[in-house]
Formats: C-alpha cells, sequence, structure tokens
C-alpha cells in the first residue's frame, strides 16, 4: 500500500480534557507520522465550511457549536493507507460502537464529542488538508 496523507483533528473535548499527547501517541504507536500540526480556535464560518457535506443533517448546528467550544489541534498524519489506518485507529463515530482499545472507545464523551475527526477518503484527505495547511507548512 503507498505511503497517504490524512487530515486530522483533535476535537474541543479532547483538547479541553488534556488528551492531545495521549491521542498523538496513539497515532505514532501505530506508524502514523505528525507531519504538520497546529492548535487553533475554528471561527463559525470555518466550522460550517469545513462540514458542509453535513449541512442538511439535523445535528449540523450543534456539530458546528461543539466545534468551536474550544481549541481544536488540527494536523497531518503520514503513513503506509493513512487513511484507512487512522478510521481503524478512530474506530467508530458513535463511542459505544467503537472497537475496544481504539481512540473513541477510550476517550470519546459521546456521538458527538467523540474526540477525533479523520478524513474518511484519499479524495477528501486532499481537500481537507488544504483547506487548512499551506505545502509549506507540511514537513514530512
Ligand atoms: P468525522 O467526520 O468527525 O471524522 O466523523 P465520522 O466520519 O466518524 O462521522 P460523520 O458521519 O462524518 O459525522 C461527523 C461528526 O458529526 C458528529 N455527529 N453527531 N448527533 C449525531 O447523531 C451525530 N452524528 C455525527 C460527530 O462529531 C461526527 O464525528
Ligand atoms: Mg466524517
Amino acid at each position: 500500500m503507498a505511503t497517504e496523507r490524512t487530515l486530522s483533528i483533535i476535537k474541543p473535548d479532547a483538547t479541553r480534557r488534556n488528551l492531545t499527547g495521549k491521542i498523538n501517541a496513539r497515532f505514532e504507536e501505530a506508524g502514523l507520522r505528525i507531519v504538520a500540526q497546529k492548535r487553533v480556535q475554528l471561527t463559525k464560518a470555518q466550522a460550517e465550511q469545513f462540514y458542509s457535506v453535513h449541512k442538511e443533517r439535523s445535528f449540523f448546528g450543534e456539530l458546528v457549536a461543539f466545534m468551536i467550544s474550544g481549541p481544536v489541534v488540527v494536523q497531518v498524519l503520514e503513513g503506509e493507507g493513512a487513511v484507512a489506518r487512522n478510521r481503524e485507529i478512530m474506530g467508530a463515530t458513535n463511542p459505544a460502537n467503537a472497537a475496544p482499545g481504539t481512540i473513541r472507545a477510550d476517550f470519546a464523551e459521546s456521538v458527538e464529542a467523540n474526540s477525533v475527526h479523520g478524513s474518511d477518503s484519499a479524495e477528501n484527505a486532499a481537500i481537507e488538508i488544504a483547506y487548512f495547511f499551506a505545502g509549506s507548512e507540511i514537513v514530512g
């Protein structure tokens, strides 16, 4: 499998509980390299744009409010099959369904406050990475 990059976000529920280091350790232990990273406070407009694919969903307003409720850490992870590998490490969206040992099983508070985001395809990863990072900010 080829080396890939994926966009990860450590969400406000996790930054609030000082879990950034523990979550980053999961990525690194799984062989994913953190090749870009910054801590930011998203604006409402940025969160709405980032999650615009969900704008018709009933939970959209709550999701945007949650994503701007505190700082997030946006990062680029690089490794073999990084998109799928990261989704495995994250676990299912709802922590009640997440496999034991996954980030969401171990840290998520709810289906919404589920600690991490990860791109769901290589195509979306490219779009999401470009949304947050200039090429010069990614150092592989
Ligand atoms: P993400 O995009 O954040 O990596 O998560 P995902 O692919 O596992 O889940 P997705 O279906 O894309 O949903 C995006 C985020 O919306 C929140 N959500 N809330 N209240 C609800 O029923 C509900 N469903 C989803 C979660 O924060 C989810 O990660
Ligand atoms: Mg998603």
